[in-house]
């Protein structure tokens, strides 16, 4: 058609011109392909694949370990945020690697000389909401079972062989017995042995080599039966990012020894990509962050930004990174482009990087702007994965206060960039010292509020869902189609009207949730 344009002929007749999600429409193309069949997977890096294209944003009002839970258990992925002590984060990603799993490849377990007490300790330092151990010796062979019944402050002079459930009156499988499917076996067992929560795996000679709780397993075959697909890694852990800035000494240098050691501890945990998350990544600082990470952990998934730019592309991809962040003023809470001038809308910028991020085999995470699931279906016409923080921040995985104004409930949202933010230790993301409680700085972002809003299980449902129906209008199978079938045409101010309800009354019916 002479209207609608692949996006090489559309963006480059809009050339003088940069366009945002609502300037835009994508046309409809014949279809044989229903929503439901769809499949929107997609991955940031040769390791990490998700089954669905969206992240949640590593913001201090968006994703914890809560909602990385949430957003890994609906095929997502979380970034854990960095205003916190680094032992604060990489405790949070431990909770998300050791929270829900098929078979647990390494379960934590005690030693029958340590008293209760220790045990105690152990289980508050790392966060562990669990409190039943298995007991093995020195070599990892196993001697018991310590319940969570013992695990109290009551006993917490008795040593952990006194207190545990003996070898032989723990239900163990071997290895061998788990071939084929290992949830299918876990389930089959507990269906047969009622009233039992636990699960050993050993191996021939005895030793631990793994453990099932019942709750997981019903939580896994209760989610395929949705047909919902956690993203998981290869020992079936939940998929958990998380966030690093790019610190520097006080002589302003990166400081190399505080970001290996941040990052080896968090790799230590299982993370499974690390995000150098800055507000402006095509410098010095960034570029040399990403090359000593990707020196140091080179099967590390790296994702780096934001850029706007080709050029921002190329550099990152040239410095290591897998997946580069696209987006500078988008953000539902970003000043930036009133406070400093720059920052290109979120559709020419995708555009200008994708093409960047195509040649230099990197994939792009559309990072802001994103307020509802028609711009994400836009967005992954041009991107690998979009990133939201505004339309997570509502939920009640998200970190946050929650509060009442006129009989209704909100929930902080705030930038990384707005004062309070930055006082909370994400200063450096903007270039400033870590050190600002004294300074005069110019903050980039606001503080606000989000409606609460409903879980992430449900809000996600409407999100994919929505991406699905796109595809469907598109005939897209999947998201290189989307890409291959997108035709674009602007709207004018009218047709973005008529684009939304408009003319009747709306009203609100409650969806009864089972
Ligand atoms: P949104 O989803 O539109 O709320 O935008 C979230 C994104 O905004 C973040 O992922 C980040 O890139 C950007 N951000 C976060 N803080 C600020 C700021 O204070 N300027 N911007």
């Amino acid at each position: 058609s002479v209207f609608y344009k692949p996006a090489d002929a559309f963006f480059r007749d809009n050339a003088q011109v940069a366009l945002t999600y609502d300037d835009i429409t994508l046309a409809t193309r014949y279809s044989e392909v229903l929503p439901r069949m769809t499949n929107p997977e997609t991955s940031l890096s040769e390791s990490l694949q998700l089954s669905v294209p969206i992240v949640s944003a590593d913001m201090d009002t968006v994703t914890e370990s809560r909602m990385a839970i949430a957003m890994a258990n609906n095929g997502g992925i979380g970034l854990i945020h960095y205003n916190m002590s680094e032992r604060e984060q990489v405790k949070q990603v431990a909770r998300v690697k050791n929270n829900i799993h098929g078979l647990i490849q390494d379960p934590i377990s005690v030693k029958p000389g340590m008293h209760i007490a220790e045990v105690l300790d152990m289980m508050d330092a790392k966060g562990f909401k669990f409190s039943t151990f298995p007991v093995v010796d020195e070599s990892g062979k196993l001697l018991g079972l310590l319940p969570g019944r013992a695990v109290k402050q009551r006993y917490r002079d008795r040593t952990v062989l006194e207190a545990m459930q003996p070898r032989e009156q723990v239900f163990t499988l071997r290895q061998s017995q788990l071939e084929g499917d290992p949830i299918a076996a876990a389930d089959r067992f507990f269906n047969d042995h009622l009233g039992i929560h636990k699960l050993l795996v050993v191996d021939d000679g005895d030793h631990l080599a793994g453990l099932f709780t019942l709750s997981d397993i019903e939580r896994i075959t209760g989610e395929s039966r949705d047909n919902v697909k956690p993203a998981r890694d290869s020992q079936f852990r939940l998929l958990c990012g998380a966030a690093v800035s790019a610190p520097r000494t006080p002589e302003g240098i990166i400081d190399r020894d505080k970001l290996l050691g941040h990052v080896t501890a968090l790799v230590e945990e299982g993370v499974d990509a690390i995000a150098v998350s800055t507000a402006h990544g095509h410098t010095a600082g960034v570029g040399e962050a990403v090359r000593l990470l990707r020196g140091e952990f080179p099967g590390l998934t790296l994702i780096a930004g934001n850029v706007t730019s080709g050029e921002g592309v190329r550099f990152l991809a040239e410095a290591g990174a897998n997946a580069i962040k696209v987006g500078q003023g988008p953000g539902s809470i970003c000043t930036t482009r009133i406070v400093a001038g720059v920052g290109i809308p979120q559709l020419t910028a995708l555009y200008v990087a994708s093409r960047e991020a195509a040649k230099a085999g990197v994939k792009i995470i559309a990072d802001g702007g994103i307020t509802k699931s028609g711009d994400m279906v836009k967005a992954l016409t041009l991107a690998d994965a979009v990133m939201c923080g505004g339309l997570l921040a509502g939920c009640p995985e998200a970190p946050g206060k929650i509060m009442e104004i006129n009989g209704k409930l909100y929930k902080q949202y705030r930038g990384m960039g707005s004062l309070e933010a930055m006082k909370a230790g994400s200063a450096a993301r903007y270039g400033h010292s870590n050190n600002i409680r004294n300074a005069k700085v110019a903050a980039e972002g606001v503080e606000a509020v989000k409606e609460v809003s409903d879980s992430v299980d449900q809000v996600l449902a409407q999100f994919i869902g929505g991406i699905q129906s796109g595809m469907g209008y598109l005939g897209a199978r999947n998201l290189p189609e989307l890409r291959e079938r997108a035709r674009y045409i602007r709207v004018s101010p009218a047709g973005q009207r008529e684009s939304a309800p408009h003319d009747v009354i709306e009203v609100k019916t409650t969806q009864e949730h089972s």
